[in-house]
């Protein structure tokens, strides 16, 4: 049977915050399984056990046996004190990630300004793992290196292989290891900067964990986000993931090598990005053959010249209709 789960992470996380704050704090909520504190933050947005049912592919007798369990395991005594329990904990639970993410803005707020007072362009890029971030990148600094004083962050949860790919461009690179976190934070950009002497910089470029949502909530101060789709990924990935797009301001559409043999839909790819997100400027790369660089890198030198305030042809960096 198809069954919805959480991974091991969201419940580790979940447990995390219950343990925290008011009186969710004295549930012994770390008894749970994975599944029945599912079922428990079901019961604690107010769906009743037919829906939650439904929403997790069970049937209702399993999700009664999931309650009697979380019931027992919590020590409580009849369906309103559960009900109650899991709301007290589900607004523990939200307030605490209003209040990481309102932290995650001001840090971002806080890296914005320091970068522009060094006058350095901060691009990030967003995608799927795989879509050709760090090929892009290899081809980016390569490219910009010998005319522009440029610096790398990688977000990996596991390894350092992407980093080492991007330092051979010589270009300085440092790593962020993020573990089973799936999107970097603006506290991790600010912790890696550490001593970099920003003023030295004309770009710094971030590439993202491969992931198309968790990114999309954490602002990291950057000038400039560009979410990477590649020709192999289906044309309708904004439609999937529209937040991702709606945070960026350029969608880019890698391996263009590889349109033809595999059948992409350039007008269905582009119809799908405007109606998520209208006059997002859309422009194709092959970081492979090298093909639509120039105006890649065109609208890259194009920003950093809006971030310091010198005249660009060709308009504003950011906004701009799919080309
Ligand atoms: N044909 C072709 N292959 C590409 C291109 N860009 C990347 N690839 C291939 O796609 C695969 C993934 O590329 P990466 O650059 O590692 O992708 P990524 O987005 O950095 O991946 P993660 O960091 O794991 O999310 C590699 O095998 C690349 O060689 C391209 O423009 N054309
Ligand atoms: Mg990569």
């Amino acid at each position: 049977m198809l069954q919805r789960t959480v991974s091991r992470a969201v419940g580790a996380k979940l447990r995390q915050i219950g343990s925290r704050g008011g009186k969710a704090a004295q549930a012994p909520l770390d008894r749970l399984s994975v599944r029945e504190l599912e079922v428990f933050r079901l019961i604690g947005k107010g769906h009743g056990t037919r829906q939650i049912a439904e929403e997790l592919y069970l049937s209702v007798k399993t999700v009664e046996s999931y309650q009697a369990h979380i019931k027992m395991k919590l020590m409580l005594q009849g369906s309103r004190e559960l009900v109650q329990r899991a709301i007290e904990w589900r607004l523990a639970e939200t307030t605490t990630r209003i209040i990481g993410s309102k932290q995650n803005d001001l840090v971002a707020l806080g890296l914005r300004q320091r970068f522009r007072d060094a006058g350095v362009f901060v691009v990030s890029l967003v995608s799927s793992p795989g879509a050709g971030k760090t090929s892009l990148l290899e081809q980016t600094l390569t490219r910009l290196h010998p005319r522009f004083r440029v610096a790398a962050l990688v977000g990996d949860p596991a390894t350092e292989n992407d980093a080492a790919r991007l330092a051979r461009s010589g270009a300085p690179v440092r790593q962020i290891t993020t573990g089973t976190v799936c999107h970097l934070e603006a506290a991790m950009v600010e912790t890696a900067l550490d001593s970099w002497a920003l003023d030295d910089l004309d770009f710094l470029f971030i590439e993202n964990v491969g992931n198309l949502v968790c990114p999309a909530s954490y602002d990291l101060g950057e000038s400039m986000r560009f979410v990477v789709l590649s020709v192999t990924e289906g044309e309708d990935k904004p439609l999937k993931y529209p937040t991702i797009f709606n945070t960026s301001d350029v969608a880019l559409i890698t391996k263009i090598d590889l349109a033809e043999p595999a059948g992409f839909d350039w007008d269905a790819a582009l119809a799908s990005i405007q109606s998520v997100r209208p006059g997002m400027r859309t422009l194709g790369v092959s970081a492979r053959t090298g093909a639509g660089m120039g105006d890649y890198l065109a609208l890259l030198e194009s920003g950093l010249a809006a971030a310091r305030g010198v005249a660009v042809a060709g308009g504003a960096a950011v906004a701009g209709g799919a080309s």
